[in-house]
């Protein structure tokens, strides 16, 4: 397919090992240090993922799921029938799953678009959520969503119910943010709705303690994560990290906006990655992942600068998580 614009180096996983050095040997020699963040997933990272999800500090997963239960009833008469559902991401398939059973029980059968670079990611949700809601039609596409064209069925001139949830898009900079939900508005109609799952940022309703917790549970759940980076390197590619010598941290950014993950280096120490000779100071830190938070003037502007139109807010009573629905 046709790259629409520059590939964010986040996102895409290469193929070969030779790759994987080269993009590893990059963020290392980088000031400050970075590694791409979709080291993350692999099998070991996926499965410490969703434990994340069920952790009580980390509020996200559940208070979405909450807010689409809330939603569900009344879905098919915002977005109007006939309609079909895409999604970017293959997302995760039991919150997914709250709004298919719902919109199932207006149209028989439901297609349902799921797009993702992961074709096992894919295959997984169409799985549990054909299982789930047997009306489903699903019509998996392997693409990069960011920077790949992707095709959407619209079966009876249906309309197009979009959706990005998970506060997925926060791992993304603010640059492909709005790339990304441009390249999804350019594929809908007016009449077109997007359901956005977006995170809070802290303020008066959410603490700061609140949200660094949500980084940095108690279990060590996801230090577990993200160290597995550094075990997923040791394994895949020529690399000797001593997982003992790192430590996790969640720091909030507030001029970004975003919660930073870090991997800081206890010691001074040089570390192999592929024949190259990495130092690291005391202290120095590896940055992993970027999560960002958002007020409701980001996201109106976020809407604004991709080309929706704002409907409906929904969030939940603490004021911690949002779904938005906007016109396409
Ligand atoms: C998958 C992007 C929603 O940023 O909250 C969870 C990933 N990182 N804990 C997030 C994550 C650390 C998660 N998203």
């Amino acid at each position: 397919m046709d790259p629409l614009i520059e590939a964010p180096e986040a996102l895409e996983a290469p193929t070969t090992s030779s790759a994987v050095c080269e993009a590893v040997q990059a963020g290392l020699n980088a000031t400050p240090k970075t590694l791409p963040a979709w080291l993350f997933y692999d099998e070991h990272g996926s499965q410490l993922f969703e434990r994340i999800t069920e952790l009580p500090e980390y509020y996200l997963t559940r208070t979405e799921r909450h807010l689409f239960v809330e939603m569900a009833p009344t879905l098919a008469e915002h977005v109007g029938t006939p309609l079909t559902v895409m999604e970017l991401g293959a997302g995760t398939a039991s919150k997914t799953g709250v709004l298919l059973t719902a919109l199932a029980q207006h149209q028989t059968p439901l297609l349902y678009q799921p797009i993702d670079v992961s074709a096992s990611a894919t295959e997984e949700a169409a799985n549990v959520l054909t299982r789930l809601v047997p009306q489903l039609q699903v019509q998996p596409q392997i693409a990069n969503y960011i920077t790949e064209r992707y095709d959407v069925e619209r079966p009876a001139n249906a309309r197009v119910l979009a959706l990005y949830i998970g506060s997925s898009i926060g791992n993304f900079s603010p640059a492909e943010q709005q790339n990304i939900l441009r390249n999804l508005r350019s594929h809908l109609e007016p009449r077109d709705t997007l359901l956005l799952g977006l995170d809070l940022a802290p303020g008066d309703a959410k603490s700061h303690d609140a949200l660094q917790k949500a980084y940095d549970d108690d279990a060590g759940v996801t230090a577990a994560f993200n160290k597995n980076v550094l075990t997923r390197l040791n394994r895949e590619i020529d690399a000797d990290f001593k997982l003992d010598q790192f430590a996790h941290r969640a720091c909030w950014n507030a001029s970004e906006s975003r919660i930073e993950m870090h991997l800081e280096s206890l010691v001074s120490q040089t570390v192999n990655v592929c024949g190259d000779a990495i130092t690291l100071s005391k202290g120095e830190t590896i940055h992993t992942e970027n999560s960002y938070k958002f007020t409701d003037a980001a996201i109106n502007t976020l809407l604004q600068d991709s080309g929706f139109s704002m409907n409906r807010t929904l969030t939940d009573e603490n004021g911690w998580y949002a779904v938005v629905m906007a016109d396409a």
